[in-house]
């Protein structure tokens, strides 16, 4: 596969690189929020950490303008929150607050917010994908300059989903951007043991896709190649493939031991954390870390109380949205 970035990044201006710095670092709290308010009973349901990844849905986003349309998985807070969805809604959505992104009636695999064009939070594995084609297709058909860009994980390659996505995205050229969290594993399942083809490059190439593959840990090795396809993608160039060779630190979910890869394997990843690379990368300072810290920090706090404020749906709402009537 073509790697992008072989030379060190150039250093970012102040301003940006504390911007990037403070975006990696809320996911990173917010989900340690998010784990410890789990072991209390406060969210319950499921829960799956992107403790690791962040840089993905991070460097993504800032090559995405607000008029371009996300498609997340279920590991979908970075994402959510990279969108720009307010930390309080997320948060009040995993309490199953009516105040939450989703009315609480989706937790923690289902963020949803229309007017940040953000579609979900699927806990269907690949499930975003078809509707990833459905969104770019009617962009095509109206004319919309907008792109779309789906987020998956490995375990949603080996599915027909992702295969049927690819055709039509490819047959049809529609302005749809595949990006591919390659966390190495599918629950406990490794990548080796699932996967006929581990080259991804050529696996898109089946389809006539172009694609690349870059470090996932390198928020911006990330946001260089996102950029790179989004304006590819965005000029007529039909459907491109990133894929972001990534990691994720905690196990699959609350509920999983993680006995199917060793501490070691863990350790060596966590040397890369993607928020400690950018930090050592960029020179960003003591203080400047810990004050980012302290605001991160204030804002997740009155996010939770914000969860905490909000209210059940009234009983009398149980219906609503489940059943439509027929005609309207
Ligand atoms: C269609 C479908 N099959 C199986 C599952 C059960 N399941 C939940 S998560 C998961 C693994 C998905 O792995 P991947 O796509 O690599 O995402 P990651 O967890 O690594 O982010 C599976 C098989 C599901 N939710 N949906
Ligand atoms: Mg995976």
């Amino acid at each position: 596969m073509t790697t992008a970035r072989a030379k060190a990044p150039p250093p970012l201006a102040d301003e940006q690189a504390l911007f990037l710095f403070r975006e990696l670092l809320r996911i990173r709290r917010f989900e340690e929020k998010a784990a410890e308010l789990y072991s209390l009973g406060k969210i319950r349901g499921f829960l799956h950490l992107y403790i690791g990844e962040e840089a993905c849905a991070v460097g993504a986003m800032q090559a995405l303008t607000e008029d371009d349309r996300i498609v997340a998985t279920y590991r979908d807070h970075g994402h959510a929150l990279a969108r720009g969805l307010p930390p309080g809604a997320l948060m009040a959505e995993m309490f199953g607050k009516a105040n939450g992104c989703s009315r609480g009636r989706g937790g923690s695999m289902h963020f949803f917010d229309v007017g940040r064009r953000f579609y979900g939070g699927y806990a269907i594995v690949g499930g975003g994908l078809p509707v990833a084609v459905g969104l770019a297709l009617a962009d095509k058909l109206q004319g919309n300059p907008v792109v779309t860009a789906c987020f998956f994980g490995d375990g949603a390659v080996v599915e027909g989903e992702f295969h049927e996505s690819m055709n039509l995205a490819a047959l049809w050229r529609l302005p749809l951007l595949f990006l591919y969290e390659n966390n190495l594993y599918a629950m406990g399942t490794a990548i080796e043991r699932s996967q006929a083809q581990l080259d991804m490059e050529l696996r898109a190439r089946g389809y006539g896709v172009p694609a690349e593959a870059v470090d996932g840990m390198d928020v911006l090795a990330v946001e260089d190649a996102t950029r790179r396809a989004v304006e590819a993608v965005r000029t007529g160039g039909g459907p491109h493939l990133i894929e972001f060779k990534t990691y994720r630190f905690r196990a699959h979910s609350m509920a999983d031991p993680d006995l199917y890869r060793t501490k070691e394997e863990v350790e060596e990843w966590r040397q890369r954390d993607p928020i400690d690379l950018f930090v050592a990368q960029q020179g960003i300072g003591e203080a400047a870390v810990a004050e980012a810290d302290a605001a991160v920090a204030a804002e997740l706090e009155a996010a939770v109380a914000e969860a905490e404020a909000g209210s059940w749906e009234p009983v009398e709402d149980l219906e609503r949205d489940v059943h439509t009537p027929v005609g309207s």
